[in-house]
């Protein structure tokens, strides 16, 4: 039914083939005599790109006539993967162009396959921004993303000998994607002085001077939504010298030379994405992308509502900006200073418009994750911007004062400056203290921010600024994309495929769970999905894996408090067990394959060297004949987007079991569910939300909680550490260098024995190794577990974005959709 709402159409195959060949021939200026698939995708892509382009500009005449709020989404990092297969599903002409590719001699499949991810982004924030702009269009919200145009996304990762390398991703040659808008730039200061004077009415103001200008170039990449009229905007900005006086002076002075040099250090501004994840830093070239990203969107928008011609106190009713993260926290205080500076406006006037605009979603606990910058280089930086600081700060301590007099310590505890050497800028508090609301994103993790990292705001407060909006994903991409086969069954069986764009609409499904014919499908499915793994392993790592083994997978960004050690503990746990067995007791053995996947921030040498012994254990164990197929290890190399398409709906067991408490709320266990896999997790982040919904004994959960972290942490300093027996069997093994030379080994081995097991591999060794007993157990009753997985599906409505961005238009943004009629 939602044919008629989509775009202008080919039609039919033939037009679609008419203007695949048009575009390769003269906008590729190929020939099809020589038509490869590469020139067959940029012929796709390019078809598809004028069908959203008529859309998107309809899409944003629509939103500058009716004029209603808009929101915008700044995020740092934006992990779009691939867009043909995306944009053929969201017009609905992926048909005509599988038949009109079949025609010519191309599988869809394959010439998808072309395209290079864009990889905007290190993990889980990133990838939760391109799942709200999708959802996002197909709610119809007025909505922006504004982001950074690095020239290189996120590293691409071989494994050498064992070893992560990082090679570079430059990514941006013939991006079909992307519309350069040379016209829209905005000059960006940095360095330089402030001045005072007094203005016409004697008051004492405030000008920002000299110093060096960058330019901003936009760059816009249309995000259409599934089914829907509306095509919007994702705007990233480019670094690039200014062509302003201050060059010519430099060029005409004869400095030709250092003219240059300088033009290309302005152009380093957005060369590179920042691969740390949950990792600061505190480099200023970041520091220096944050601001020109910050002012450059901030300019746009203010430019925006400007043409409106309304007063500024209607600012906040047609403008709502939310942060992710604290990485966009500048543009707080860069709103204030537009306000204040250019605009004139009184200091009260300006801070009550700057909070009723900003909304902050933090993401994280872990303490060196907090974005804190030194006074110091904020002061040479950005002079102006620390002034603004210090006075939004005397306020707050102020206001803070007058309500709770005489205590000392909860001021210099909630101070935006931490009173070290050299001081520093907590910027989280500033983002906390400017905007009317802050979000966790799931409960426990919502919880944990007003019990311990932001108690003290929410006494200063009140409960009501702080809230809990519970991730999801979008399920056109990681339910419909990914597993066409799965969504296609679906569709059979609820009657289309309304449940893409209404989720809850999978409940439907639990009246099938005793239907043979459509369990064999659904068993059949899953199969199929761990065939098209298993080729794919085969092609890119060379081993060969059995799809009737349990799939067992890690697959996210390699971080201690993510715990793949104790995944790979505990696969070498069972690699001794099964060396240990006669042949009769291996009869009994269900045959696994742990796959694992992921990143390591290139200086973070603990994950390095997690990396490497996971691929060392795959070494021995891999050709180990006691084994054979019983247990294989394989470590997938440079986890992406796409190749989480394809290993998500692979999976029959999925690890998220990151120490309780530390996990902001994960995304790739829903992602994993939703495609029929179960999951082994901690009581941690959204698994929470995932058990309530889809049932206590459909998930297998394992180890300690949260509430007892902190006190068994004191007792490992101060009590007396006990290495669990079983951990202690598989650290003699790697000790006796089984695995390659111990010493490659040591660090991580110590962090566990001898540095108090900060993250609790050891207390939840045990629970662990049982819990995968239990495991085994479930997937030999091959009935039992299906039902599990069908029941989790029809369980999973909560976890779209659909639901999660509504939660924000209506407690955060206040924004209606903007829907067209025909
Ligand atoms: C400050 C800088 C080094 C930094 C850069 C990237 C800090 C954090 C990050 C990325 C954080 C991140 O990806 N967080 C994840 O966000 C997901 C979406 O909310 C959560 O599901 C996940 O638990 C959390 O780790």
């Amino acid at each position: 039914a939602w044919r008629k709402y989509s775009v202008s159409e080919f039609g039919n195959k033939e037009e679609f083939e008419k203007e695949l060949v048009r575009h390769i021939e003269t906008t590729l200026a190929r020939s099809m005599y020589n038509c490869d698939e590469h020139a067959a995708y940029s012929g796709t892509a390019l078809a598809f790109r004028d069908r959203l382009i008529i859309e998107w500009n309809k899409t944003q005449q629509r939103q500058t006539f009716t004029d209603q709020k808009r929101v915008y989404y700044l995020s740092l990092e934006f992990l779009m993967g691939r867009a043909l297969d995306n944009a053929m599903l969201n017009v609905g002409m992926k048909d005509a162009a599988r038949d009109g590719l079949h025609d010519l001699g191309f599988r869809v499949e394959d010439v998808v396959e072309q395209e290079h991810d864009a990889a905007l982004g290190n993990g889980g924030l990133g990838r939760l921004a391109a799942c709200f702009l999708d959802s996002m269009a197909t709610l119809n919200y007025p909505a922006w993303g504004y982001g950074l145009r690095y020239r290189y996304g996120i590293f691409k990762q071989e494994i050498v000998n064992g070893y992560q390398m990082e090679v570079p991703d430059y990514w941006l040659d013939n991006n079909p994607w992307e519309f350069p808008r040379h016209e829209i730039t905005v000059d960006i200061q940095f360095y330089g002085r402030v001045k005072n004077y007094q203005d016409e009415t004697g008051k004492i103001a405030h000008s920002w001077e000299d110093g060096e200008i960058v330019q901003a170039v936009a760059y816009d990449v249309p995000i259409p939504g599934y089914g829907t009229k509306t095509t919007n905007n994702l705007r990233l900005w480019s670094s690039k010298a200014s062509s302003g006086e201050f060059d010519f002076q430099k060029f005409n002075a004869g400095d030709y030379e250092s003219a240059v040099a300088d033009q290309q250090t302005a152009e380093t501004i957005s060369a590179v994405l920042y691969p740390n994840d949950n990792l600061e830093r505190g480099k200023e070239l970041r520091l220096k992308q944050q601001y020109f990203w910050c002012a450059a969107s901030l300019f746009d928008i203010v430019r925006r509502f400007k043409k409106t011609r309304r007063a500024w106190n209607e600012f906040p009713d047609q403008v709502a900006i939310q942060l992710n993260d604290t990485h966009p926290t500048l543009a707080i205080v860069e709103l204030q200073r537009i306000l204040l500076d250019k605009e004139g406006l009184e200091w009260d006037e300006a801070w009550n418009i700057v909070t009723k605009t900003f909304g902050y979603t933090n993401h994280t606990v872990l303490p060196e994750a907090l974005e804190k910058w030194s006074v110091p280089l904020m002061q040479n930086l950005l002079p102006r911007h620390l002034q603004i600081i210090y006075d939004i700060n005397l306020l707050f301590l102020q206001s803070v004062e007058k309500r709770f007099p005489q205590d000392r310590e909860l001021l210099s505890r909630v101070s935006i400056i931490e009173e070290s050497h050299p001081k520093m800028v907590r910027m989280a508090y500033i983002a906390i203290i400017g905007s009317h609301k802050v979000n966790g994103v799931a409960e426990l993790h919502s919880d944990l921010l007003k019990t311990t990292l932001f108690k003290d705001f929410v006494k200063i407060y009140g409960p009501d600024r702080f809230t809990n909006v519970t991730n999801g994903v979008t399920p056109r991409r990681w339910l419909h994309q990914a597993n066409p086969l799965l969504s296609a069954l679906i569709a059979e069986k609820l009657g289309g495929h309304e449940f893409l764009t209404d989720l809850t609409l999978l409940d439907k499904l639990e009246a099938f769970v005793d239907d043979k014919d459509f369990r064999d499908e659904w068993a059949h499915i899953k199969t199929m999905n761990k065939l098209r793994l298993a080729k794919f392993i085969k092609r890119t790592t060379g081993h060969a894996v059995d799809p009737n083994s349990l799939f067992d997978v890690q697959v996210k960004r390699i971080h201690e408090y993510k715990r793949q050690q104790l995944n790979i503990f505990g696969v070498i746990h069972r690699y001794l067990s099964i060396k240990a067995m006669s042949a009769e007791e291996k009869k009994k053995v269900v045959p696994r394959v742990s796959i694992f996947g992921g990143k390591a921030a290139p200086g973070y040498w603990m994950a390095k060297t997690i990396i490497h012994l996971i691929n060392k254990v795959a070494d021995v164990v891999n050709k180990d004949p006691d084994v054979g197929n019983l247990l294989k290890v394989i470590f997938i190399e440079d986890y992406n987007v796409s190749k989480a398409e394809i290993i998500c709906p692979a999976s029959d067991i999925s690890e998220h079991i990151s120490t309780a408490g530390t996990e902001g709320s994960g995304t790739s266990n829903m992602k994993f569910v939703m495609n029929g896999g179960l999951i082994i997790g901690t009581c941690d982040g959204a698994n929470i939300e995932i058990t309530r919904e889809i049932g206590e004994s459909n998930i297998f959960l394992f180890g300690n909680l949260a509430e007892d972290v902190e006190e068994l942490r004191h007792r490992h300093f101060y009590g007396s550490f006990k290495l669990d027996p079983q951990l202690e069997k598989v650290f003699t093994a790697i000790k006796g260098n089984m695995f390659g030379d111990a010493a490659d080994f040591s660090a991580l081995t110590a962090s566990i024995e001898e540095h108090g097991d900060y993250y609790l591999v050891s207390d939840d060794f045990n629970s662990y190794i049982t819990t995968h007993g239990m495991v085994d157990e479930a997937f030999k009753n091959k009935e039992a577990w299906l039902a599990k997985s069908i029941t989790s599906v029809a369980r999973m409505g909560f976890f779209s974005t659909d639901r999660v961005i509504n939660e924000y238009a209506d407690s955060i943004w206040n924004v209606e959709p903007l829907v067209v009629k025909d």
